[in-house]
């Protein structure tokens, strides 16, 4: 090649064109890995197609369409055919279109695909690398399930698709296109497309750069959006069973061209540009996400004066530029500390000052109690000394006057008798001189008595 350059003819066979089947011999070993992303709202057929596409059924229990937000679920399953292995993950979007507020349904999906680019990259940065192994779990293609009506594309799938073309490679599908007729789809899909040009939503393109797939591919791009059938279920046609969906008024084979679009959508999403989804998935959307993520990091091609930079130049420029804001942070720090301290040292003071002022009232007030108490105390004491002598002299007359109690009693008894006496006496007087008749010498004479003599019987009488 080139002026100068010595072309070697070989003489014989060397044995590098073998190199090819190398190449398949080890990727047959390892296995390959696809992951598929369905995106759609709940019920569109999104599960049926699955088993319909790998002629299996994955999914056991339906989904709860109750959750207040969009949730992805993702299932990996491992599939072979002939001696090919091929580590299948299927990714769900719950929920999606079930919430009345849809603003924000397309975030989850698009943070989920972030997710896995995340760990790639993550993987890729690692010193010790373990790609050949690890699970790539990057979405290939992404299967955005349209409704079949006929009118035209709902703003939740316009915006979901718009935030999501940067990303992953969007193969857009009318789902369950046996519920539209025919002229009605063809109108549809001419109205899907232009709405997806306007408002500049990018599809995935079959690639025509490979002569063995052109024209196919060519001819494929144009029938986008494929409109699909999914069904599991065999009926008999004919000799054949073929899965279709039987209704009264006739059978819509999945596998019949002239029915759906099934078979061009298998063909082109597994036999023909598998490979090709993966790769654009890993040189484009890829690329685009470790490209924006190093350069938010730092890293970046070439330096101000368009000259390369070295990743051990960047990091360097990059650690110095950390070190200086971390200086700086430190030192913002430090004075916001000092000034913190002295507001604080400030704040303690005035409280102590105050504390201390308190301290004063309170030990003031307190004496001014305890004074009043102890006057209080003193006069109590002198009341109560005062009482004290008060019921000693009491008591004292009390004793006395109970001592005194008995020789009274009987000083009046005395003279009660006296007295009584004295009136009995007095009487007696009265009567006897009155009344009393005195006997002498057998002549009764009524005399009058001399109080004398009378005064003298008495008193002898008178014990
Ligand atoms: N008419 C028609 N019905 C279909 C088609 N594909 C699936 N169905 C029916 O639609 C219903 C829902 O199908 P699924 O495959 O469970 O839908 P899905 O999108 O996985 O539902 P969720 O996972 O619950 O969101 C089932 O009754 C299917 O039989 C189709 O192509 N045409
Ligand atoms: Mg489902």
């Amino acid at each position: 090649q080139g002026e100068g350059a010595r072309a070697v003819p070989l003489a014989g066979h060397v044995g590098f064109d073998s190199m090819p089947d190398q190449l398949v011999n080890k990727s047959v070993n390892h296995g390959f890995c696809f992951n598929i992303l369905c995106v759609g709202e709940t019920g569109l057929g999104k599960s049926t197609l699955m088993d319909t596409l790998f002629n299996t059924k994955f999914e056991g229990e339906p989904t709860q369409h109750n959750q207040p937000g969009v949730q992805l679920k993702s299932n990996t399953y491992e599939l072979q055919e002939s001696n090919v292995r091929l580590k299948l993950t299927v990714v769900n979007t719950v929920g999606f279109g079930d919430q009345i507020n849809k603003e924000d349904s397309y975030k989850s999906i698009v943070e989920f695909i972030d997710a896995q680019f995340e760990a790639y990259l993550q993987e890729e940065l690692k010193i010790k690398r373990t790609l050949h192994s690890y699970h790539d779990t990057r979405i290939h293609a992404c299967l955005y399930f349209i409704a079949p009506t006929g009118h035209s594309l709902k703003s939740l799938d316009l915006v979901t698709m718009k935030k999501l073309d940067s990303k992953v490679n969007i193969i857009p599908i009318i789902a369950k296109s046996d519920a539209i007729s025919k002229s009605e789809l063809t109108k549809f899909k001419i109205k899907i497309t232009s709405e997806l040009v306007s408002n500049g939503v990018q599809i995935y393109q079959f690639p025509t750069d490979d002569e063995t797939v052109a024209e196919i591919n060519s001819t494929m791009n144009g029938h986008l959006p494929f409109a699909v059938v999914g069904s599991t279920e065999e009926v008999k046609i004919g000799n054949k069973m073929v899965k279709a969906r039987q209704y009264p008024w006739g059978t819509v084979q999945v596998e019949n061209e002239n029915h759906c679009d099934f078979v061009k959508l298998r063909e082109m999403l597994i036999r023909v540009n598998m490979e090709d989804l993966r790769e654009q998935t890993h040189t484009s959307h890829y690329e685009l996400y470790r490209r924006c993520k190093l350069e938010e990091m730092g890293f970046k091609d070439t330096d101000p004066d368009c000259k390369p930079f070295s990743l051990q130049e960047t990091y360097e420029a990059k650690r110095n530029e950390f070190m200086g804001e971390l200086q700086k942070k430190e030192e913002e720090m430090r004075q916001m500390f000092v000034q913190r301290v002295k507001e604080k040292e400030g704040e303690l003071k005035e409280a102590e000052k105050e504390l201390h002022e308190k301290f004063d009232r309170l030990k003031k007030l307190h004496q001014d109690e305890k004074k009043k108490l102890e006057d209080k105390r003193k006069s109590l004491d002198d009341e109560l000394n005062m009482f004290k002598q008060k019921k000693t002299a009491a008591e004292l007359l009390l004793n006395q006057a109970q001592q005194a109690g008995g020789s009274t009693t009987l000083k009046r008894d005395k003279e009660r008798k006296n007295m009584l006496f004295c009136v009995v006496l007095h009487k007696l007087r009265f009567h006897l001189r009155m009344k009393v008749c005195v006997r002498t010498r057998g002549c009764t004479f009524i005399r009058t008595i001399p109080s004398c003599l009378i005064d003298t019987v008495i008193n002898a009488n008178r014990s």
